[in-house]
């Protein structure tokens, strides 16, 4: 039996599941707030073409607008100043976007200190525990952030000092990105930086060493408590916009039951 025909079996079965890590996206999808006087991307917006009306009798369809990096979406290497050189949305490799995947959970560590960092010390503890992670393995990171994602400030957790979120060190993020075997990381919060990233330094790391490295972001996952944290296939799907940073994106895993 071929590993396709088994995995058809295992999937009617029941035996391997499909989870799906994506956000619903609408008009109420949270989004990113940078600070004056940088640009911010508009929401998540549908205009209605007909409604089996006089506009299209016999059919519905809408357009819609919202920028890249709105809801469940993927950073390409280009969204980055340091990446700039390297893939648009639509030039990155699809065998990069199907893989292992790993969860790293912090949930206990993220509800006390909503500043929480991950560690390189983290994820090697985690490797000790689970085993090594081989390349081309994404690593997606749990916080709990998931359950404030129908609330704009539940979700960006501001306060007059800035957003507050969980997200990765500045050792940390160099390490991901030159060092580990990581594609890419995938996080339940707004962007794959922390919340007070802004003033780190260097500003953003995550984004800066990752993307600059020809690796990947994922935001605003869900469902991540639904994985084992080692096993699962991650399926990552990008629209293919030609000269896109980046592209709401759809996110299963399947899981061994
Ligand atoms: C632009 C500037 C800063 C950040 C971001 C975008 C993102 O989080 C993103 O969605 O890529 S932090
Ligand atoms: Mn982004």
């Amino acid at each position: 039996m071929t590993v396709l025909a088994s995995l058809v079996d295992a999937l009617a079965a029941g035996t391997v599941e499909v989870v799906d890590l994506s956000q619903p996206l609408s008009e109420r999808t949270p989004i990113l707030q940078l600070p004056p006087p940088f640009a911010n991307t508009p929401g998540w917006t549908m205009h209605e073409l007909s409604h089996y009306d006089e506009r299209g009798p016999g059919w519905y369809w809408n357009r819609f607008e919202g920028g890249e990096h709105v809801g469940t979406h993927f950073d390409a290497p280009i969204h980055w100043i340091t990446g700039q050189d390297k893939d648009d949305v639509s030039q990155v490799p699809p065998q990069r976007l199907v893989g292992p995947a790993v969860v790293i959970d912090r949930v206990e560590q993220a509800t006390a200190d909503p500043d929480y960092l991950l560690q390189v010390e983290d994820i090697r503890a985690f490797e000790s525990e689970h085993g090594e992670v081989h390349g081309g393995t994404w690593l997606l990171y749990r916080t709990g952030w998931d359950a404030r994602a129908h609330d704009q400030a539940a979700f960006l957790n501001a306060n007059d000092t800035g957003p507050h979120t969980p997200g990765v060190s500045v050792e940390c993020a160099r390490w991901l990105a030159d060092e580990s075997p990581f594609v890419g990381i995938g996080v339940e919060t707004v962007g794959t930086d922390a919340g007070a990233a802004h003033s780190f330094e260097p500003a953003f790391p995550c984004h800066r060493f990752m993307l600059g490295a020809n690796k990947y972001g994922l935001t605003q996952l869900a469902n991540l408590a639904l994985l084992p944290p080692a096993g699962a296939l991650l399926i990552v799907a990008p629209l293919k916009i030609e000269r896109g940073s980046g592209s709401p994106t759809r996110v299963f895993a399947l899981v061994e039951r």
